[in-house]
């Protein structure tokens, strides 16, 4: 007789596209598939995509060139995965819901019509010469014509290198040398919180003398007629009329370059940082999918800039090529009130929404009332990214905005990162307010000491590496890969160094305590001390400064810049210089750099080897002279007594600030 056989299942190391994730349980048995089988796992998820030749290699790694391969030897588009795939099921479906600067104005761009719009931009773009490689840089507002770019260039294998609407000409002007971009793409203006931003002007003088720029390209978003050089710029309107809706697409190898993109670190000019095509974009989809709960229908709303990360991987690359509808927010989270959000969300039937803990911080302070004031009832989950998130404002957003409803997903990640690594999975991650909770699939968090030894187990804190690597991870620094090397793998041997500060909890929860390096997180927006310590040290006045990071009620750290004079300089008056030294800033990288505070210093805390000790710096910025704990190192003890005077007069002067402009 034959005894019956019962038959094994074998789990299957996957979570297709559309698949959901049911329980920690689940949770679990993929997270540990996804370490033990990383090779099956991720060919599974490369699924998510079209190709147009399947790949040889899911992965490979070298860590002592530092070598990070993704699908290797396949091929496809990402703009055919962000557009075209999609329109045999959802050609008339919202792609793109442009919620303009005034209240009440959206504008909707189908599939269909993305389509025809990315392709007369990509006819554009080629006809001016850009071919596959070539790095178009691009400085524009929250319009429409900003996502076509990014998809036109994806289209035909260019490179795009975004550059925030916040830096100055200076800044715009070396990130065009470094990537070496032959075209830049802008608007006459955009508009903001009912103000007119003249980027035309700022790219001006950033392209001005500058021959390797030869052609600008001018978007139309207000009636303002700015001044044309002949045979360099070109209004991008008139450019399309003449270009046909259809355009062919490059098959790009999946290592193909996709973007650059600077971020600033704790030493030199911001790295421009490369991702990659392949990787990139399965590891962008997978996550918008899993992290919001991504379900056919959805209208998902990030409200960060597509300047920065966030908006690359959240406003357009994960949700377009999930085929979801995504918000392009134009206006600021308090214009004209504080109810701007919650009115966008009633508005559009926003379910899946995502901003910075600062945004939140900014509206929260104005109170319940215009929260209460829309209905909400769409929202599912609720995202934080950018800073950690102080419990009481994420118990806010989960009990006022959520009405304890909404699963609130507090996700860590980086530029380099490409996507989220450390995030609950709505709905399934038993939360706490303030922790980034657990690891995603794939993703193998380490702590380490200063000495380099590995702390495992729980209840430890340390510098937070990873120990593997996946498909969104950068692949080098533009130009730099030594750089990349150094910045990122040197510190912690066979690791990736992230820079940031961590906790692994009793129950094996991950809390980020900030960067541990010299980046400070203003507004949700990352800034090198050392850049701005440079801006400021070029102008005449400065003999010497050092900034630093100061805890602010709304933009999470504030600026604060000790400055020594020149001799010739200590007789001017210190506000009109403190004004000055402000401006110096601004113009050198931007806006989004300004201080907050000047303090013209009698000297600055120096060990006997000349390193200045930032720690005493950041403790009298914040007012803490009390427990300035070991200065028996310091070569000039009395300097510490004159900061503390100076800073202590300052702050008796200080005005109040005025309400802070959030992206
Ligand atoms: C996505 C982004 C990265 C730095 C990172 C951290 C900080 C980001 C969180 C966070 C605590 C979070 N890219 N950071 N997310 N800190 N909790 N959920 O912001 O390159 O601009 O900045 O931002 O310090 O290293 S970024």
């Amino acid at each position: 007789m034959v005894e019956a056989q019962s038959i094994v299942v074998p789990p299957r190391p996957e979570i297709a596209a559309g698949a959901r994730i049911g329980s920690m349980a689940e949770y679990e048995r993929l997270y540990r598939l996804s370490l033990d089988d990383p090779e099956t796992f991720w060919a599974r998820q490369g699924e998510r995509l079209t190709w147009f030749h399947p790949w040889d290699v899911v992965f490979d790694h070298d860590y002592a060139n530092t070598d990070f391969g993704w699908y290797l030897g396949g091929r496809l588009n990402a703009c055919y995965n962000c557009v075209d795939r999609h329109l045999a099921a959802r050609g008339n479906q919202d792609a793109i819901i442009w919620a303009k600067d005034e209240p009440g104005e959206y504008e909707r761009i189908s599939y269909r019509r993305l389509k025809h719009e990315v392709s007369r931009v990509a006819n554009v773009l080629r006809a001016h010469g850009v071919r596959r490689g070539d790095r178009v840089c691009v400085y524009m507002p929250m319009i429409p014509e900003l996502a076509y770019t990014m998809l036109a260039c994806a289209r035909i294998g260019a490179v795009h290198s975004i550059i925030f609407g916040g830096f100055s000409s200076e800044a715009i002007r070396d990130r065009i040398i470094d990537a070496g971009a032959r075209l830049v793409v802008t608007a006459n203006e955009g508009l903001r919180g009912g103000r007119r931003l003249r980027l035309k002007e700022t790219v001006d003088r950033a392209v001005d003398g500058l021959d390797q720029v030869r052609t600008v390209l001018v978007a139309r978003r207000t009636e303002a007629e700015v001044p044309m050089r002949p045979g360099r710029d070109h209004w991008l309107d008139a450019e399309c009329r003449t270009q046909r809706s259809t355009c062919t697409y490059e098959w790009m190898g999946a290592e193909d370059p996709l973007f650059i993109l600077y971020t600033s670190g704790s030493t030199g000019k911001p790295k421009g940082v490369l991702h990659t095509t392949g990787g990139y974009l399965v590891y962008a989809a997978m996550t918008h999918e899993l992290v919001f709960d991504h379900r056919p229908g959805d209208v998902h709303f990030c409200a960060a800039d597509v300047g920065w990360i966030t908006g690359h991987s959240y406003i357009i690359y994960g949700p377009l090529a999930n085929g979801a509808t995504t918000v392009m927010f134009e206006s600021l989270p308090t214009y004209p009130d504080p109810g701007r959000y919650w009115q966008a969300v009633d508005d559009l039937g926003v379910t899946t929404f995502y901003t910075a803990p600062t945004a939140l911080r900014a509206v929260a302070r104005a109170g319940d009332a215009p929260v209460r004031a829309h209905s909400r009832r769409s929202l599912r989950v609720l995202g934080t990214v950018g800073e950690p998130i102080n419990p009481d404002t994420w118990r806010w957003y989960h009990d006022v905005v959520g009405e304890a409803r909404c699963a609130v997903v507090d996700t860590w990640w980086q530029t380099e990162t490409g996507g989220v690594l450390i995030t609950p999975l709505p709905g399934v991650t038993p939360l706490k307010p303030g922790s980034a909770t657990l690891p995603f699939f794939g993703v193998q968090p380490v702590l380490v000491d200063d000495e380099g030894t590995v702390l495992e187990g729980r209840g430890v804190s340390g510098n937070l590496c990873l120990s593997r690597t996946w498909p969104g991870q950068a692949r080098t620094v533009w130009g730099d890969h030594e750089r990349f090397r150094e910045t990122y793998f040197t510190r912690f041997p066979g690791l990736y160094f992230t820079g940031d500060g961590c906790r692994r909890d009793e129950d094996g929860y991950y809390w980020i305590t900030g960067r541990v390096d010299d980046v400070i997180n203003v507004a949700g927006h990352r800034l090198g001390t050392a850049e701005i310590e440079s801006a400021l040290v070029a102008h005449e006045a400065v003999a010497e400064a050092a900034v630093v990071g100061f805890p602010h009620e709304i933009k999470g750290q504030g600026i604060f810049a000790f400055v020594i004079l020149t001799m010739e300089a200590e007789q001017a008056d210190p506000r009109q210089l403190q004004g000055a030294l402000i401006e110096q800033v601004r113009r050198v990288i931007g806006p989004v750099a300004s201080p907050d505070a000047v303090l013209i210093s009698p000297g600055l805390p120096k060990t006997r080897s000349g390193k200045i000790m930032r720690r005493v710096l950041r403790q009298i910025a914040a007012g803490e002279y009390d427990d300035l704990g070991n200065l028996s190192t310091l070569a000039e003890p009395a300097v510490v007594e004159g900061l503390i005077a100076a800073h202590r007069e300052m702050a008796a002067t200080l005005a109040p600030d005025p309400p802070p402009e959030v992206s």
